[in-house]
């Protein structure tokens, strides 16, 4: 018996090419998806926006894009999907190329929560967003921090409190 073994599937890392992202965490099938897998793989919502900066003012955009809720299902977060208090566990962590990250809780993209239409958007006003990476879209707030650019990583789990 000899060589070189492959390491098992279950510890594999996930990693990203340039432009490219990471669904990780808490996930069944984590996988990674380039700019053209989230245009090709879901069907497309648009989004136009305006969001506050507090340095630049405010600013409108439109974004095309699949929903994030979409993309992450497909990736099999490991609640028990007919239970809603189960799911409203779950939170997420989008990370950008500079390391800004943000989270979301699961409810806010979950029909039977607050159904927010998030995206990770493929296009920025008519242009392809494939060499700089998606951006989150969060239409519903007025404040821009948490449309991160050059997504890296998107982190799914579930939080673990201190004891008291
Ligand atoms: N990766 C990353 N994304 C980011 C930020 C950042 O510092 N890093 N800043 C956020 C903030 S504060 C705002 S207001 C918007 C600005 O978006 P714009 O540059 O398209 O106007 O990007 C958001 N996305
Ligand atoms: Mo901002």
């Amino acid at each position: 018996m000899s060589g070189i073994s492959a390491p098992p599937r279950s510890v594999r890392a996930v990693s990203a090419p340039p432009g490219s992202l990471v669904l990780r965490g808490e996930l069944i099938r984590p996988f990674a998806l380039s700019v053209a897998d989230l245009r090709g793989r879901w069907r497309q919502h648009r989004a136009d926006v305006v969001f506050e900066c507090a340095k630049n003012g405010p600013q409108h955009h439109t974004f095309e894009g699949p929903l994030l809720r979409d993309v992450v299902g497909d990736a099999r977060p490991a609640f028990d999907a007919a239970r809603r208090k189960d799911r409203s566990r779950f939170l997420l962590a989008v990370t950008g190329g500079d390391g800004h990250r943000t989270v979301l809780s699961w409810a806010e993209i979950d029909a039977d929560f607050a159904d927010s239409p998030i995206l990770l958007a493929t296009a920025l006003d008519g242009r392809g967003l494939d060499m700089a990476g998606s951006q989150l879209v969060v239409p519903s707030d007025r404040c821009g921090a948490r449309y991160i650019s050059a997504i890296t990583s998107v982190w799914v789990g579930t939080c673990v409190f201190p004891e008291p």
